[in-house]
């Protein structure tokens, strides 16, 4: 056989490999605290290297466009199946679409299926701790496809305590009148009210979407509410909390139910819509090799070692919160009940991307992020910290305090690079990279960071 298909990629390629090999070095060495991150399986892994990949097989299992698919169905139905056990869902009310390639694909097809072109949506505002794809737009631009083609009006948190404005979401839907009100998030770290968002839904005769990406691991490990109760549809991706593989997963309602009016039964044709949406409305070719990781981390997710898992990310969590507070900084809404929370930079002086720079410096990685009643999303004063990745390399809450501490130096020599530059991100940037003093700090604090970092294990093939 050809020496290109035979050779490993180290033999093959060994520029690439070298990146590669740097890669996962800094994941080994750094702290990897943003919040939609995790560290997937070995066994996960393996099935992303797997032959599956080869594969076209669009269509759903049983029918198929093309032939040699059996096994490729075979693996499709166990994830299905997988999936739904892994949420406690009975096969005769719920079933679900693997094939989404990941969350943002998986949400446009949901709308794809449910509505016209041009129907209405409700979803939490980006600034405010929601996702591009529940119809971001801003004053001169439609930035998400999902405010392109459909017509998105956001609903907002209260700025003052950081919580959602279900009142404000009540008064303004029936205004606007929406077809889908979203309850999801991607910075918010309290668990939201499902049964407030179907009482909306219901006055509005709106379905009610919930966008799980961020929570499903502690949904499936039953630590928190669960959406699905209350939803007519649920998507999630399958690398958040819930550390699979990077891909999603749609989950409908079957059949005839009677929740969206009271007493009245109200057909539900959601499958169909849902499937056909995805394929062919959206996409083409399934991705085997993911729909093989969502199987096994599906099986993974009704483990008791995964439930303790799940318990260790919010505990850790609620404690690097404390332990910030204890250091004197504002948490967004004085807490979290999830796996993330939103530090409030305006009282120390500092932007979110000032902040995120230095933190990166030292192998520390977040993400800036808005906090309520920020004035630019272009400049925010929030910083986004999760505790799913390190949680799974093993931290527990006394470790977060040495994170804890990490961060606040990393923060308090921002503070010092601003006292030199001046307030521009630039000036800054530029006494980070050539101040001989500052960067004998980071140094320093970099080498007390990856020291620390270096003694947790991580799992994987590299
Ligand atoms: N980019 C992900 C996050 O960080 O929340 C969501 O898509």
């Amino acid at each position: 056989m050809n020496d290109m298909l035979e050779k490993d990629l180290e033999e093959y390629d060994p520029e690439l490999y070298r990146i590669i090999a740097q890669e996962s070095e800094r994941q080994r060495l750094g702290l990897e605290l943003i919040a939609s991150e995790n560290f997937t399986s070995r066994s996960v892994l393996q099935c992303l290297g797997s032959c599956l990949h080869n594969k076209y097989s669009e269509g759903l299992p049983g029918k198929r466009y093309y032939g040699g698919n059996e096994y490729i169905d075979e693996i499709e139905i166990l994830a299905q199946r997988r999936c739904l056990e892994a949420f406690g869902l009975s096969p005769s009310e719920w079933g679900c679409n693997v094939q989404p390639y990941s969350g943002s694909p998986a949400n446009f097809a949901v709308y794809t299926g449910l509505l016209e072109p041009h129907g209405r949506i409700m979803g939490l505002d980006l600034p405010d701790g929601g996702h591009l794809t529940h119809g971001f737009f801003t004053n001169n631009k439609k930035i998400s496809a999902t405010s392109i083609f459909f017509e998105s009006m956001p609903y907002k948190v209260n700025p003052d305590t950081g919580l959602i404005d279900y009142d404000q979401l009540s008064y303004d839907a029936k205004l606007f009148k929406p077809k889908i009100i979203i309850a999801g998030v991607s910075c918010y770290s309290r668990c939201l009210d499902y049964k407030k968002f179907r009482e909306i839904a219901d006055e509005n005769n709106a379905y009610l979407f919930s966008d799980m990406a961020h929570i499903a691991g502690l949904v499936a490990a039953g630590i928190i509410p669960s959406p699905f109760k209350y939803s007519d549809v649920v998507s999630t991706t399958t690398h958040k909390t819930l550390r699979g593989p990077r891909a999603g997963v749609i989950f409908y309602r079957k059949g005839i139910r009677d929740i969206r009016k009271n007493g009245e039964t109200v057909m539900y044709d959601l499958e169909d819509k849902i499937n056909q949406a995805v394929f062919p409305g959206l996409q083409g070719g399934p991705h085997n090799h993911a729909i093989a990781g969502i199987a096994v981390a599906m099986k993974q997710a009704t483990t008791h070692n995964f439930f303790k898992y799940q318990e260790q990310v919010v505990a850790n969590a609620k404690r690097l919160c404390s332990q910030l507070q204890n250091l004197g900084y504002k948490i967004s809404t004085d807490g979290t009940d999830l796996h993330m929370l939103l530090v409030d930079l305006r009282s120390n002086n500092l932007t979110g991307s000032k902040a995120e720079k230095v933190l990166e410096t030292i192998s520390i990685a977040c993400n800036k992020n808005t906090v309520p009643g920020d004035k630019s999303a272009l400049n925010p004063h929030g910083l986004r910290l999760g505790t799913p990745a390190l949680t799974t390399r093993g931290l527990k809450e006394e470790d977060f305090d040495r994170v804890a501490i990490y961060i606040h130096k990393g923060l308090q020599l921002a503070n010092e690079i601003t006292l030199k530059s001046g307030p521009k991100l630039v000036d800054f940037n530029n006494v980070l990279k050539s101040d001989a003093t500052i960067q004998q700090k980071v140094n320093d604090l970099k080498e007390e960071v990856e020291n620390f970092a270096g003694k947790f294990p991580l799992p994987g093939l590299f």
